[in-house]
């Protein structure tokens, strides 16, 4: 039987409660499917850690994670006890980096039983693919400060975009959208602003389109796309964007399919030279952790999404129709989605129905 090593990270908040539901439901699905399994390997990295170690990972911990197939991440950050951006760039922005997963795939779609916040939006209305440029951009870390604690005081942050890295994502988006039904696809900046970086990342995505002649674009700035997310989603198919506009975007993407709660997320390299990383959407929500009222849906998904890349189709799909069938049921929901069930008794729904599938 083919076994699959998993390096599960919980993180913090609520990726403490999430990751072993979510991997109960990997489980399900493996054994339902009876041709592989997991061998899933904790690491207690995080906030936590910090506090002993004053570090969120070892200094060798991308070359532990090397040797897995796959890392099923729960959530960063804890701002009590470590500063947001630490814990950011010393955990998930390093293994993203390091392992060069330039591709973060964010799907929106509406499942059945669950009520949009837009008004006349129906369960298929919303099935769009938001293609983030995960490596560089906004997000590079590049820049510093000056004269610190003076009234001179300066600070500096450069986005950073090389014709490498931004080729390689569009053109993976526009793959992306030449294999779906509706071959369209919207390329999201504000290079009328910044007009050096972004006019840059405009031209590169015309280059590319010329070998695409198949799938139709267009070029859309960010706010305009913010506004058409919650005005027109079914006009949207596949979006490509930098690391934060598409991250921003995301959180509305997650927002108007009816919680954030249920938006999965793969941060994929895509010539699997590494590891990739697979995630919900969401953040630690220190606010609810310890409750035990975390969605593990968008766990979950994440999880299909890691079977999904490891070729395990069948598997992600039981998860996935798993899911659909607890909405649509809509018997046992958690307060994000208006139900009073736990995260547990989510989760022994979802494995109830892979079970019985
Ligand atoms: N599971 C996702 C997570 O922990 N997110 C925290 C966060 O702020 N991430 C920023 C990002 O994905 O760029």
């Amino acid at each position: 039987m083919r076994t699959y090593r998993i390096a599960v990270i919980p993180g913090d908040g609520v990726g403490k409660e999430l990751a072993p539901e979510g991997v109960r439901a990997l489980d399900a699905a493996a054994a339902r499917c009876g041709s592989f399994r997991l061998a899933c390997e904790y690491f207690p990295w995080g906030c936590d850690y910090y506090v002993e170690h004053g570090t969120m990972m070892p200094a060798d911990g991308l070359d532990v994670l090397k040797a897995f197939d796959a890392i099923y991440f729960g959530a960063v950050g804890y701002p009590a006890l470590v500063p947001d951006d630490v814990s950011l760039h010393g955990l998930l922005l390093k293994i993203r980096l390091g392992f060069d997963q330039y591709v973060c795939l964010r799907p929106s779609s509406l499942l059945p039983g669950v009520a949009s916040p837009l008004a006349g939006v129906a369960p298929g209305d919303i099935d769009f693919v938001v293609v983030r440029e995960n490596t560089e951009g906004e997000y590079a870390g590049a820049g510093g400060r000056v004269h610190p604690g003076q009234p001179l005081e300066l600070a500096l942050e450069t986005s950073v975009f090389t014709r490498a890295g931004v080729s390689r994502v569009i053109r993976y988006a526009f793959e992306l959208a030449r294999s779906r039904p509706r071959k369209l696809l919207a390329s999201v900046t504000k290079s009328n602003a910044q007009k050096h970086t972004l006019t840059f990342w405009d031209e590169i995505f015309e280059e590319i389109a010329r070998d695409y002649p198949d799938v139709k674009t267009e070029r859309v700035l960010v706010d305009a796309m913010a506004a058409r997310f919650v005005l027109r989603p079914r006009s949207l198919d596949v979006v490509v964007a930098s690391n934060l506009f598409a991250d921003i975007l995301t959180d509305i993407g997650g927002a108007i399919t009816g919680s954030l709660g249920l938006a999965a997320s793969a941060n994929i390299n895509p010539e699997r030279l590494y590891p990739s990383m697979f995630e919900p959407v969401h953040g630690s929500a220190p606010d609810i952790y310890g409750k035990g009222i975390a969605n593990p849906i968008a766990m979950a998904a994440s999880g299909a999404m890691m079977l999904d890349f490891l070729g395990e189709k069948h598997a992600a799909a039981l998860i996935d129709a798993a899911i659909r069938s607890v909405t649509a049921a809509g018997e046992t929901l958690t307060p994000d989605l208006g139900g009073a069930a736990t995260t547990t008794q989510t989760a022994d729904a979802l494995i109830e129905k892979i079970n019985a599938a």
